[in-house]
């Protein structure tokens, strides 16, 4: 991080980098705006949680078989609304939704793709404990506007985002974004009184090596024999090397991760085999895995499935589910060597 310049707002900020580009229309700025514009929204119904009865479950279960909280649907409401009437996207998919969302007859369509998870770590809704919603943008490949045709451009690697972010409703309101290619990961604050994001952290960049590692440890029993070596291995004491490293898990993978972004280490959600029949990671590589990814390399960093780039997973549907470790780079490659097995 180089700088703190108060007096740039997210708006100006994406401008700039619309100069910068000559081929930019303006479509993809439109798109960011009105996504901050859902944000802040759903910031200010994040801070009135407790006082309006925005709090528990709607009795719903949601696609990935969990619990929909008020909240969580207040917020996916929110984004598809805001996002669906701005003629820039051809579709969006949420973690709430099955299926893919289409743009209303109504409004017109445009090129981009919206992939998020409107609020990430809604169990701690309740608890006052820090969540976010994260995004991904991808720009259409194919000339098909029918919802029922885009799934192909829907289903790509990581690598091919133009955009991806997150907001965090934390101690305070925080937007955190990249355009990849090397324009860097700029931090946004949301300041309540004057209701402007400002660049709050200017080219984030994640330490090579961190000192922290965050994993739900509760789950060891679930693990293999690879996945106990490597949380061992971070946990045991060896000074030369930094070690143990301290433990930090919150339990909303945009409070954990952002810590590390800023701090330096490493988040892991490793397969597990509680559905023995199918082991697998929790989170959910597009709206999850993938944009944090896209955020992590370009703060140089690394995002991995234990085997190789989640940014080139060739994803074979929506709600796709990985191992993740992300972070540090040189955790994660260290995690990476563990898991594939060069280290047995
Ligand atoms: P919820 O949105 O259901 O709270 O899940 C949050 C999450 O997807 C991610 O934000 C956390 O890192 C991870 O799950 C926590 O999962 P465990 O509770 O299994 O550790």
């Amino acid at each position: 991080m180089t700088k703190r310049d108060l007096s740039i707002t997210l708006t100006q900020h994406i401008l700039r980098q619309q100069r910068i580009n000559p081929e930019a229309t303006g479509a993809f700025t439109t798109l960011l705006n009105e996504l901050v514009v859902a944000a802040k929204l759903i910031s200010r119904e994040v801070n009135k949680a407790g006082l309006a009865d925005i709090l528990g479950g709607t009795g719903k279960i949601n696609v990935q078989g969990e619990q929909v909280q008020k909240l969580d649907q207040f917020a996916n409401q929110v984004i598809i609304e805001r996002m669906q009437h701005i003629g820039q996207l051809c579709c969006m998919g949420s973690e709430e939704n099955a299926d893919l969302i289409d743009i209303p007859p109504q409004y017109p369509k445009g090129d981009y793709i919206i992939l998020f998870d409107p609020l990430d770590g809604s169990s701690n809704i309740d608890v006052n404990v820090s969540i976010g919603t994260i995004f991904g943008i991808y720009k259409k490949k194919s000339k098909e506007t029918r919802i029922d045709h885009l799934l192909n451009d829907v289903l790509r690697p990581g690598i091919e985002q133009v955009a991806a972010g997150y907001f965090i409703y934390g101690s305070s309101t925080m937007m955190v974004y990249t355009t990849g290619n090397g324009t860097g990961v700029h931090g946004f604050t949301l300041f309540p009184s004057v209701g402007e994001f400002l660049l709050s952290h200017e080219n984030i960049r994640i330490p090579e090596k961190g000192k922290m590692y965050s994993v739900n440890e509760g789950n060891y029993p679930y693990w293999d024999d690879r996945t106990w070596k490597l949380v061992d291995y971070f946990k045991t004491k060896d000074p030369n090397t930094g070690r143990p490293y301290s433990s930090r898990y919150v339990g909303s993978l945009v409070a954990d991760f952002h810590r590390n972004l800023l701090k330096g280490g490493i988040f892991m959600y490793p397969t597990d085999n509680k559905n023995p029949k199918k082991p697998t990671g929790k989170l959910r590589l597009m709206v999850e895995a993938n944009p944090l990814a896209f955020v992590v390399q370009e703060a140089g960093g690394y995002a991995s499935d234990g085997h190789g780039p989640i940014l080139e997973i060739e994803p074979t549907e929506l709600h796709q589910r990985v191992p993740l470790f992300i972070g540090s780079k040189q955790d994660v490659e260290l995690a990476e060597a563990y898991i594939s097995g060069k280290m047995d």
